[in-house]
């Protein structure tokens, strides 16, 4: 029976690991928001994002074009380039409720605007 013993020792191990990577997952999502959005054809799509009020927030901008893009927002204090085919973060404090609006530094006719509520 010690055999036995020994293995459902293991595998009790094994069940608390899971429970803690399940637990400290959530904890993370909890930590901030994230949300996406994507260029092409020097439009932001979607145009309009929405995020929840006083979470940090990741906004993960994929630029789909040929050419860099420069993410940026005043009201958010935020610039970031991001090259051809490739995905940048952004991150952003906790925000008050309202709206902000943002575009491509090089491409200013290139706008978009964060929701948050
Ligand atoms: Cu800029």
């Amino acid at each position: 029976m010690g055999n036995l013993y020994t293995r459902l020792k293991s595998l009790i191990g094994v069940v608390i690991v899971a429970a803690a990577v399940i637990f400290a997952g959530g904890l993370h999502a909890q930590d901030g928001a994230e949300v996406s959005i994507s260029i092409k054809g020097h439009r932001f799509q979607p145009a309009e994002i929405h995020a929840p009020a006083n979470k940090s927030l990741t906004i993960k901008v994929k630029n789909l074009d040929a050419a860099a893009i420069e993410f940026e927002s005043v009201s958010l204090r935020v610039e970031k380039v991001v090259a051809p085919g490739t995905e940048g973060a952004v991150h952003v404090r906790a925000l008050a409720p309202g709206k902000y609006e943002f575009f491509d530094d090089f491409h200013q006719e290139t706008r978009g605007i964060l929701v948050v509520q």
